[in-house]
């Protein structure tokens, strides 16, 4: 009985300790200065779409895009070329189109990402240069 007391006893102590080391991990981060830069932001690439597809950030964002697919995909700002439609045996042309030259992250493979800082505003128009009916914005304030 005396052990199962001692016992009790010294998980409540390891619980407390335990909650003490959360409560000093996250104290630091809680006065954001002015000058910080905006949060960063995730959009995935899965099932052959962007997610989110439209999204609005304020200026000096970075946003990474992770390729959850197994297949390559490119972020590619522009519009999709009209020509770039797929070849007879389904693989993807050899030239990828570079788009409008502002944005272009080449391949990004499977569980690889790619990221930009979005430092002007204004509104991006992006797609995949493999797969071009995949089309996405960002607009920048
Ligand atoms: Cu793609």
């Amino acid at each position: 009985m005396r052990l199962a007391v001692r016992v009790i006893g010294l998980a409540v102590l390891a619980v407390s300790a335990l909650a003490a080391c959360a409560g000093a991990s996250s104290a630091p981060s809680a006065s954001p200065s002015p000058t910080a830069s905006p949060k960063p932001v995730a959009i995935s690439i899965k099932g052959f779409a962007f997610n989110p597809a439209t999204i609005s950030v304020p200026k000096g964002t970075t946003i990474t895009w992770t390729n959850e697919d197994t297949v390559a995909h490119t972020v590619t700002t522009g519009t999709p070329p009209p020509s770039a439609s797929p070849t007879a045996s389904g693989a993807s042309p050899a030239a990828l189109s570079s788009g409008d030259g502002r944005i272009n992250s080449g391949r990004v493979e499977n569980l690889k990402t790619f990221s930009f800082t979005f430092n002007e505003a204004g509104t991006f128009t992006y797609f995949c240069a493999v797969h071009p009916r995949m089309v996405a914005t960002v607009t920048v304030q």
